[in-house]
């Protein structure tokens, strides 16, 4: 059991955590997983002398006992001695009792576990690196402070830095649910991530180009960003390559910034298949995340050259974000010869759909009826095209109000991946499906043709979107008869209020 936590009803503590907490405390801190990696995986031999040392960073900030220890148990008991010069643990300035003295009494009982304190609380991105500065290892791993090892997860990201010093390598990323504490093993092809326009990370499943180029089921694969928590790097490439931006707070950020880091300056990012660590993923986040935008837009400065407009366009208030000086990150990038973000967009992410956003055809549709409303898309958690086109009171913040229409006729919307509105025959809603890939034919369902007179017509079924007050008093859009003159067929792009506005009557 638990030793000495904090007081307070069950409930309260079950909130405070965000994961169920109760059930973290009956199980085992030295539960062991069960190895399903692939046979290729299970049966490869390493000769422990051949590959480098490593020592294991863990930055935490007010975390649970059971999951904080469970994660350090994990990693001695998965880690060969041999391999592991040492974990070393920062506390980023926790204000839970159990961390004090208690953690040290306990830790103190433990080989090669090393506690630092931070003196003020600062952030994932700097208490990694202060964590940095005691290690001794040739490589640095790091690991959330809620995570479980498969046994065997450290040799594959070993052996792969130990052969090519410029690759940053994650393990598969497990699920440990919140709720029930299961661990889920990801036993089929590892994703992949991503990142879309409002540059939220996301997982995509492996193209096929990518696929084509193994040798083996057990090749690393090459990923264009990471989720940010779990690696390992060479000590040495980590500091030439110019660590982490310490400019950034908090949470969030860091790890595109690092992800685009070292495609753009010569390295490379995998995901080894053979290398599995569960994470708990909490019901919410547990702590305040203030940063996370500044944190983004300074990775965006840095590296995406003009493309970071794509992103200011998505997300206007992320253009009147305060992001501090940069200019040490920027000359990183210069002295290291950096390649600009169109190199890492063609050559690391061809997939990307990368947007016009041609003048005067993206931003919010507001309705010349409804004047007060914009066509929104707001689509459920998990399933980015489960809803319908909808109206809601503009608000000028893109996100759910934010549209391109391209060259090819299409109305997209960017957010998990790219979505496109169609009408389906014989149907009077705007439903959403994925977008045709790039240089891949546009079915007629999803053409679409803003007109003069400002309707946006749809030619397949005749129609044009029409605003109007359902019977609940509530708004909405349907597709009617064009029947001009209706000013609930007239409609106008918008830039948020920061940008000029333009109509398309007007282009
Ligand atoms: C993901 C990453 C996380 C980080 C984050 C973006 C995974 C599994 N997790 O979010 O590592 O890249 O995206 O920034 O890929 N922490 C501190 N000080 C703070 C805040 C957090 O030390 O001020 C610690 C925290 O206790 C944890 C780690 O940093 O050990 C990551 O934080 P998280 O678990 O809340 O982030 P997560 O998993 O939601
Ligand atoms: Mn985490």
């Amino acid at each position: 059991m638990p030793l000495g936590v904090g007081s307070g009803c069950s409930w309260t503590r079950h909130k405070r955590y965000a994961i169920n907490i109760h059930l973290s405390d009956k199980i085992s801190l030295h539960r062991h997983i069960v190895d399903r990696r692939m046979y290729e995986c299970r049966s490869k031999v390493f000769d422990y002398r051949k590959l480098p040392t490593t020592s294991v960073i863990i930055s935490f900030y007010n975390e649970a006992w059971s999951t904080l220890l469970r994660t350090i148990h994990s990693v001695l008991e998965t880690t060969p001695a041999v391999l592991l010069k040492e974990i070393i643990l920062v506390d980023d300035f926790s204000d839970r009792a159990y961390l004090r003295s208690q953690l040290e009494e306990y830790i103190s009982n433990l080989d090669r576990v090393r506690l630092i304190r931070t003196n003020k609380r600062e952030g994932l991105v700097r208490g990694r690196l202060i964590g940095a500065t005691y290690s001794t290892g040739d490589v640095l791993t790091f690991l959330d402070c809620h995570c479980e090892c498969v046994p065997g997860w450290i040799e594959p990201l070993l052996e792969r830095i130990g052969e090519n010093k410029t690759a940053i390598v994650c393990p598969v990323i497990d699920t440990i649910d919140w709720n029930t504490f299961e661990f889920y093993m990801q036993t089929g092809e590892p994703m992949i991530g991503g990142f879309d326009w409002r540059l939220t990370f996301q997982w995509h499943s492996v193209p096929e180009q990518e696929r084509r180029r193994w040798k083996s089921k057990i090749d690393p694969i090459r990923s264009p960003t990471m989720a940010g928590g779990l690696f390992a790097v060479s000590k040495e490439y980590f500091q030439y390559l110019g660590t982490y931006d310490m400019g950034m707070d908090v949470w969030g950020g860091e790890n595109l910034e690092l992800s685009f880091r070292v495609w753009q300056c010569g390295g490379s990012l995998e995901i080894h298949p053979c290398s599995h660590v569960g994470h708990v993923f909490p019901k919410k986040a547990p702590y305040a995340r203030p940063n996370f935008l500044q944190n983004t837009v300074r990775a965006a400065e840095v590296w995406m050259d003009d493309y970071k407009q794509h992103f200011y366009n998505r997300n206007p208030p992320a253009s009147k974000e305060k992001y501090g000086d940069i200019s040490e990150r920027k000359l990183i990038r210069e002295r290291l010869k950096c390649q600009s973000f169109e190199w890492y967009l063609k050559n690391v992410y061809p997939d990307l759909h990368v947007p016009e956003d041609r003048l005067g055809w993206h931003g919010a549709v507001r309705s010349s009826g409804i004047h007060s409303e914009c066509l929104d898309y707001n689509a459920p958690d998990h399933n980015p095209t489960g809803a319908h086109l909808s109206l809601f009171g503009c608000h000028g913040q893109g996100g759910n109000q934010y549209f391109e229409y391209t060259s090819k006729k299409e109305i997209r919307f960017n957010s998990v991946t790219e979505i496109c509105a169609e009408v389906a025959d014989r149907q009077k809603y705007i439903a959403m499906r994925y977008c045709p890939r790039d240089g891949t034919p546009v079915p007629e369902s999803i053409i679409w043709e803003f007109r003069n007179d400002g309707t946006i017509y749809h030619p397949h079924s005749n129609t044009c979107i029409t605003s109007h007050h359902t019977s609940e008093g509530r708004t909405g859009v349907e597709m009617r008869l064009c029947n001009p003159g209706d000013r609930n067929q007239i409609w106008k792009f918008e830039l948020p209020t920061t940008l000029s506005q333009h109509s398309w009557t007007e282009v």
